[in-house]
């Protein structure tokens, strides 16, 4: 047995299974419909193996993403008001991966001596085990409850008893919705909100572009390594051979949709088996798989959101550039 094995047994740490409300697509299932016809995308949770949960948080550290550095010091500043103004007795995370920043909130509930739950919830397993053990070890009073699932799943199977609850979805991985399946979520998740609950949202701004251009093209290639990390995943899952040196990584700023969008550029010609699915894909020289969209909001945006979700917005924060929000509201 594994000495973190034998950790996570003395620690008793196990995660739920948070079933879905709703039929998700296996990644069989998402690849003939949306990787083996045109034009070609991935939804970006399969970027989420550990190998591209550690990337993304490598991401988080390079110069260039400005996103994590200004949520965190927005955190920093207003954690403590937002804890005495929650009062939670349960703090949900949702897309927690590493759940870095959700530290300022737990810092926030130590120095009151304000103990709570933490329902941490992920798809990825790896992930959730690991920052659960190193959070148990970080702060003992904190009562742990990891939940593994898929958010696309619909959120009515979440636990919900505790009230009241602060819901959390930071990093602006709303962006990583459509804006109307972003609308649609912020409904799902407002209809499973009760009266004191509250919902903390990171949403990153729209801004110059060439600020968000270099965001999503770092200097040392981890954006890179992040973003062709998709096809190793493909590889592993269904026994495909992309090869990733044949691939490009290309971000950009669509400024008419307000949205980075991320793709992988194939080299040259060249035919793909996934041998799982007993098929074949040709790429063309150029041709292009949409790995990932990263929306921008503006204010009047942001408001929309909250105004669609019957959600009102108690606060608003925001660094002095208006590069990042973080809002605080209630149902
Ligand atoms: N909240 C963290 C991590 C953001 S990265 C931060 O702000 O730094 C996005 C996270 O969402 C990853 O941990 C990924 O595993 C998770 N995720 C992506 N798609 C998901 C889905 N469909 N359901 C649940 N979690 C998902
Ligand atoms: C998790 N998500 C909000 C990140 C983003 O900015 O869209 C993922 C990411 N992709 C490339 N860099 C970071």
């Amino acid at each position: 047995m594994t000495d973190e094995l034998m950790r996570i047994m003395e620690k008793q740490i196990a995660c739920t299974t948070i079933k879905p409300t709703r039929h998700i697509p296996d990644l069989t299932d998402d690849v003939r419909k949306s990787l083996l016809t045109q034009p070609r995308s991935i939804s970006p949770k399969y970027f989420y193996d550990k190998r591209g949960s550690d990337l993304f948080d490598q991401i988080c550290s390079t110069p260039e993403y400005y996103p994590t550095r200004v949520e965190s010091q927005l955190l920093a500043q207003f954690a403590r008001a937002v804890i005495a103004k929650t009062r939670p007795v349960q703090i949900m995370e949702l897309g927690s991966g590493y759940s870095v920043k959700t530290r300022h909130l737990f810092d926030a509930c130590e120095a009151i001596a304000h103990h709570c739950i933490y329902a941490p919830f992920d798809v990825c397993e790896d992930v959730l085990v690991n920052t659960a053990l190193q959070l148990s070890d970080e702060y003992e009073w904190l009562n742990l409850n990891p939940l593994l699932g898929d958010y696309h799943g619909g959120l009515g199977n979440l636990p919900s008893n505790t009230a009241p609850c602060l819901f959390v979805f930071l990093g602006s991985t709303i962006g990583n919705f459509e804006r109307a399946d972003a609308v649609q979520f912020m409904q799902e998740l407002s209809s499973v909100m009760r009266p004191g609950d509250h919902l903390l949202l990171g949403v990153d701004r729209v801004k110059p572009h060439d600020i968000l251009n270099a965001a999503y093209n770092d200097r040392q290639g981890v954006t890179a390594a992040f973003n062709l990390n998709v096809l190793q995943v493909l590889n592993k899952a269904l026994n495909a051979d992309f090869n990733p040196a044949e691939f490009m990584h290309s971000a950009l700023f669509n400024a008419e949709a307000e949205r980075i969008e991320m793709r992988l550029i194939a080299n040259s010609e060249q035919q793909v088996h996934i041998n799982d699915l007993n098929e074949s894909v040709l790429f063309s020289e150029g041709e292009d798989i949409l790995t990932e969209i990263s929306q921008k909001y503006t204010s009047h945006g942001i408001d929309e959101l909250f105004t669609a979700a019957r959600l009102t917005i108690t606060d608003h924060y925001e660094d002095e550039q208006a590069y990042f929000s973080l809002i605080l509201a209630t149902k």
